[in-house]
């Protein structure tokens, strides 16, 4: 597995000339008032993809807005959220964390980075990583985007549900649309106090033990360890993986939240704790689904599998995903000199070029191969993509004329020179 780039730890390309709505008008949380001076809310009816020179959303991820897979009660990821739910009111007591699952995708810039702390020249905030709706408007990398929203509007106990969106490689565990749960809990002085304890190792021993709960809760005794992680939003920070088809797969993020952002709610007295799940790697874990791309299939194969209340803790008993016959890959290479100047090519813009051509007919784009040719001043790179569907045979004719448009794309939204 590759080790995860840690996202809080391009060149500018062609503008999108068409305009596009979200397909459902989204539901907001009760709780978030529609107030258009907040600087988190966003109106439903903005335009997704515009002309606006910052807007980088491409087609194939506009038509996943709204399809909310988390919302669906016999899909793994809607089986997975509820699960969760379940254990925090089963540990913490019936609805003491409130949860949401209707927070609309599009956000201010504001509350994807600045609400949490993510410096102005972050990584994360480029182009290159996070889908740009316009200049100040984003579709959301991270439920974190909704920490401080839900802390000034009054929560102190809170899980988060919801569709996240970054421009990320692609391979069987890496999706440019996932899910990710937020989860937020507040300390009161009492309890630090009552405990005899600091109040940041209160909050560090209490959020391990709820998420090691977690964990054995859904998988029983899978194999799991801790690993130190860095978060502009909180302070300590880690991320838990878990030991996956022979390899650590991460599984979510956390950590103990910096006071600034508690001040900034008006909570400078508190403490809290945070953290971030990637439900489809959990649910990958606890189903055996082995392809992140099996969670959009449509496939009556894959989707009668799955029903709500099948869940069995620890998974003890519990029917797994039976795969059905895999449909074989076909693989295309391509070697290329890359640009000499600009940063037009990077690997994630080469993914958003393959993902716009085939869509969930890619399965990865992998570097196979790089060498520089100092006379000539040029690096060369080859890269292999791996074309499957999840449905059906794909034909060499199909394959050839995906790979020939995403040669040519290469050349004109890229700028490398094909060998
Ligand atoms: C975050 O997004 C932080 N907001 C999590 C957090 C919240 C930390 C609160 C502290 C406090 P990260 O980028 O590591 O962190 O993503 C969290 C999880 O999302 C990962 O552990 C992984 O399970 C999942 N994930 C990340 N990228 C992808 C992807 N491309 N496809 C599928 N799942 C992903
Ligand atoms: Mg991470």
């Amino acid at each position: 597995m590759r080790l995860e780039p840690n996202p809080f730890s391009g060149k500018k390309r062609a503008p999108y000339p068409q305009h596009r709505r979200s397909p459902t008008p989204p539901t907001l949380a009760p709780k978030v008032p529609p107030d258009p001076s907040f600087p988190y809310f966003i109106h439903p009816h903005t335009d997704v993809i515009t002309s606006d020179p910052h807007n980088n959303v491409t087609d194939h991820i506009f038509e996943k807005i709204g399809y909310n897979l988390h919302k669906r009660p016999d899909h793994p990821l809607g089986i997975i959220k509820s699960v969760i739910e379940s254990y925090f009111d089963e540990k913490y007591g019936q609805d003491t964390f409130t949860s949401y699952d209707s927070l609309y995708p599009v956000v201010s810039t504001y509350a994807n980075f600045d609400s949490v702390l993510v410096p102005p020249d972050h990584v994360s905030r480029s182009q290159n990583d996070t889908y740009y709706v316009d200049e100040d408007t984003v579709l959301r990398c991270h439920t974190s985007a909704h920490q401080l929203e839900m802390l000034k509007d009054g929560a102190r106990k809170f899980l988060v549900t919801g569709d996240v969106y970054r421009r990320d490689s692609i391979d069987a565990t890496h999706f440019p649309v996932f899910h990710q749960m937020e989860g937020f809990r507040v300390f009161e002085q009492a309890e630090w106090e009552e405990a005899g304890k600091d109040s940041v190792d209160l909050a560090a021993e209490e959020l391990k033990d709820c998420l090691e709960g977690l964990a054995k809760h859904l998988f029983g005794d899978v194999e799991m360890r801790w690993v130190d992680a860095y978060f502009p939003f909180t302070e300590p920070s880690f991320e838990l993986e878990i030991f996956f088809k022979g390899e650590w797969l991460e599984v979510l993020g956390c950590g103990v939240t910096e006071m600034k952002i508690l001040e900034e709610a008006g909570l400078q007295d508190k403490r809290a704790w945070a953290f971030g799940l990637g439900l489809e790697r959990l649910a990958m874990v606890l189903f055996d689904i082995p392809d992140i791309r099996l969670f959009w299939s449509d496939d009556k194969r894959f989707s009668k599998q799955f029903k709500e209340g099948m869940f069995k803790a620890g998974g003890v008993d519990m029917q797994k995903f039976k795969p059905y016959s895999k449909f074989p890959p076909c693989l295309k290479d391509v070697s290329f000199w890359l640009p000499k100047e600009g940063d037009s090519f990077t690997e994630n813009n080469l993914c958003e070029v393959v993902r716009d051509v085939a869509g969930s007919l890619v399965e990865e784009v992998k570097l196979i191969d790089e060498f520089e040719n100092k006379k000539k001043g040029l690096t060369s790179n080859c890269y292999r993509i791996v074309y499957r569907s999840m449905e059906r045979s794909l034909t060499d004719d199909e394959i050839n004329s995906l790979q020939e448009q995403v040669r040519s794309d290469m050349v004109s939204k890229l700028g490398v020179e094909l060998r």
